[in-house]
């Protein structure tokens, strides 16, 4: 056993918390208020090489590794979380496109993702009608000389609006998993259609947008891993997009957690600090506990992917768990700022509303628990 991060690994969190918190935090709260895309932060994570941290160097990543990537994503996190899921996403596309696309795929998006030239990649697999049941898609791609014409609704999808390159699942066969395939598309193609904007509880600064395929015909090289093998393509790359979520709940939860203990030493009741209550105290000792417990299923999935192990189930476990965490941590954050952790004045109520997505996106608590379980029970 070895607890300790190798050098590598900590010029990472340090570059990555030092940018985070010199750069990315004083602009945290403009960017929830006025729902900013962060394009010149993701411009400055790009230059230091965090949104491609375990793409090959030869692709232009900065081939850290996955648990350096999960110690950089809680840090930008910890500063902005809006940010932290954009660049999640970005570096899932990175990673997806360098490991099953064809050498022109890669060479052609990895370094444009990895540099910050594509604003941000997308990952186009849910649907109005499949969210946690990706295997029932009803988006087709269809065959014709020299292409596919890909037909349908994508929604939910991270940086939609500004991707420079989407990966697209659609139905090329029958149904079921089976008949999946995935299609790389890049920005502004035509029959590529950005719907509406939701208006979210949280992660204000991130877009999050449905995306329409109207007769949208690709190129025969847009075709992206085997025929009808892209279900799978999706689940491996969820496996590691999970780690990135629970890094980032982490950092969420972190943040809520340095705030509750700042306040909570300063505000005076009863003639004392509440930090001397141990009704506070333990609020603060459950957090502290919760994250770190998060923080080790993270990086021991993290280090299981690093070092090509199987890691679905940790990946969940991982997941349920530092989101859950966080979302509890975020709560306390709340309660121990009284009224006005429920005002804009503090930052407690933005982590609140910004950590309780981590529960749902790229698989819900429930399906977590469902592939763990399935694991367990084979
Ligand atoms: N890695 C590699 N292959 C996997 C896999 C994984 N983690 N999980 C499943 N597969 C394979 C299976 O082995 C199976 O292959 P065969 O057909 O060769 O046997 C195939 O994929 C279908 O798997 P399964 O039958 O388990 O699919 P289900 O439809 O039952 O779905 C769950 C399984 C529920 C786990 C999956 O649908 C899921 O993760 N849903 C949540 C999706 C999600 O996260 N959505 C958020 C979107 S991104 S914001």
């Amino acid at each position: 056993m070895d607890f300790e991060l190798d050098d590598g690994q900590r010029l990472v969190q340090q570059t990555a918390r030092d940018y985070a918190q010199k750069t990315i935090l004083p602009q945290a709260a403009a960017i929830d208020r006025e729902e900013r895309f962060p394009f010149e932060i993701l411009k400055g994570l790009g230059e230091l090489g965090l949104l491609a941290v375990n793409v090959p160097a030869a692709l232009g990543g900065s081939e850290a590794g996955v648990v350096a990537y999960s110690l950089a994503m809680t840090e930008v996190a910890r500063a902005c979380a809006s940010t932290a899921v954009t660049m999640a996403v970005t570096n899932m596309v990175g990673e997806v496109i360098a490991k099953f696309g064809t050498p022109a795929q890669a060479e052609r998006h990895c370094p444009r993702l990895a540099d910050g030239t594509w604003a941000a990649g997308a990952f186009a697999l849910s649907e109005p009608g499949a969210g946690s049941d990706p295997g029932g898609m009803r988006t087709t791609a269809r065959k014709v000389d020299g292409g596919w014409v890909l037909d349908g609704q994508k929604a939910w999808i991270t940086s939609g609006a500004h991707a420079g390159v989407i990966v697209v699942w659609a139905r090329t066969g029958g149904p079921g998993t089976a008949g999946i395939s995935c299609f790389l598309v890049e920005k502004d193609h035509k029959g590529l259609l950005v719907g509406k904007h939701e208006d979210k509880l949280g992660l204000r600064g991130s877009n999050t947008v449905t995306l329409t395929f109207d007769d949208c015909e690709v190129p025969d090289d847009a075709l992206f891993g085997e025929l009808d093998g892209g279900f799978k393509i999706a689940m491996m790359a969820l496996d590691g997009g999970r780690i990135g979520i629970a890094s980032q709940a982490i950092g969420i939860g972190l943040a809520a957690l340095d705030e509750a203990i700042v306040y909570a030493k300063d505000r005076q009741q009863f003639g004392k600090a509440i930090a001397e209550f141990q009704a506070i105290q333990w609020m603060i000792a459950d957090s502290t506990t919760e994250l770190s417990a998060a923080r080790m299923l993270a990086l021991r999935a993290a280090w299981l992917k690093e070092h090509t192990r199987p890691h679905s189930r940790e990946a969940s476990m991982a997941k349920v768990w530092a989101s859950e965490a966080a979302v509890r941590a975020c709560n306390r954050s709340v309660q121990i700022h009284g009224g006005y952790g429920y005002t804009r004045e503090f930052a407690a109520e933005r982590h609140l509303r910004d950590v309780r997505v981590s529960m749902i996106y790229e698989g819900t608590s429930e399906i977590q628990r469902t592939v763990i379980a399935r694991q367990v029970l084979r």
